[in-house]
């Protein structure tokens, strides 16, 4: 039976960077002859993604409210985690994660206003046990993110994006302070800087590559 595989979530607001860092993880990793897993969320099975499309396009999903937005991103982790994430972990593969549980607990719990309580319940429910061994979170400022995304889809903004920016400001204190408070699993990095020096970093910190 081979080892369990180790699990790594990307964490951040949106354009920080994460699909272009996870890219170069898989990329070093698969270097190595190691079998690499990416997901993203909401989304990454059949029925998540059918419920990307109702939390970010479709018209039905934009009268959802705070609590049926919280189900949704959770019915969606809870698919995924049972029929992807640990069945690749179970065989040995490392797995790299476009947002997990931590999303939601910024998102609705600080974002929204839904509470740390009521969140932890979903999520721990949720993941039923399947917990990330390291999450690197790339913190950027409100304006380098709409910078990044701007003029992306056609200039059409998603559901979540049409947020004012006190709610991303919120996002970004929720997330520092969740990592404050975890330090053991979360790495922080300044995503300002250039992707090769954000890369440098994370080989360093979670292979423990140097140079
Ligand atoms: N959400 C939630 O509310 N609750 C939940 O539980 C979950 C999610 C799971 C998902 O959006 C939305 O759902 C998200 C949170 C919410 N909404 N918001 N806001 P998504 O999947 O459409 O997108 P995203 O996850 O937020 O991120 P993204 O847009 O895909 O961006 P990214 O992957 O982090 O960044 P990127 O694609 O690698 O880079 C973005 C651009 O910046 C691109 O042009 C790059 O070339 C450039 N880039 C990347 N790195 C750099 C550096 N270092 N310098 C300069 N430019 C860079």
């Amino acid at each position: 039976m081979s080892a369990r595989g180790r699990f790594i979530t990307f964490e951040g607001s949106e354009g920080c960077g994460k699909s272009t860092q996870i890219a170069r993880l898989k990329a070093r990793l698969e270097g190595e002859g190691r079998e690499v897993l990416l997901t993203r969320e909401p989304g990454g099975t059949a029925a998540g993604e059918k419920v990307r499309d109702l939390l970010q396009h479709a018209p039905e999903g934009e009268g959802l409210t705070a609590e049926a937005e919280l189900l949704l991103f959770a019915a969606s982790r809870a698919q995924l985690v049972r029929e992807v994430i640990e069945p690749a972990l179970a065989r040995g593969a490392w797995v790299l994660a476009d947002r997990f549980l931590d999303s939601t607990t910024v998102y609705q719990g600080v974002g929204r206003g839904l509470g740390a309580e009521a969140v932890a319940t979903v999520n721990a429910l949720a993941v039923g046990g399947c917990l990330p061994d390291r999450t690197v979170l790339l913190d950027i400022d409100v304006a380098e993110s709409r910078r990044r995304i701007a003029g992306r889809d056609g200039g059409v903004a998603d559901r979540m994006e049409r947020e004012p920016d006190a709610f991303f400001e919120r996002v970004r204190r929720g997330y520092l302070e969740l990592a404050a408070g975890e330090p053991g699993r979360f790495l922080v990095i300044d995503a300002s800087a250039t992707p090769d020096v954000v890369e440098a970093q994370i080989a360093s910190k979670v292979l423990g590559v140097e140079g």
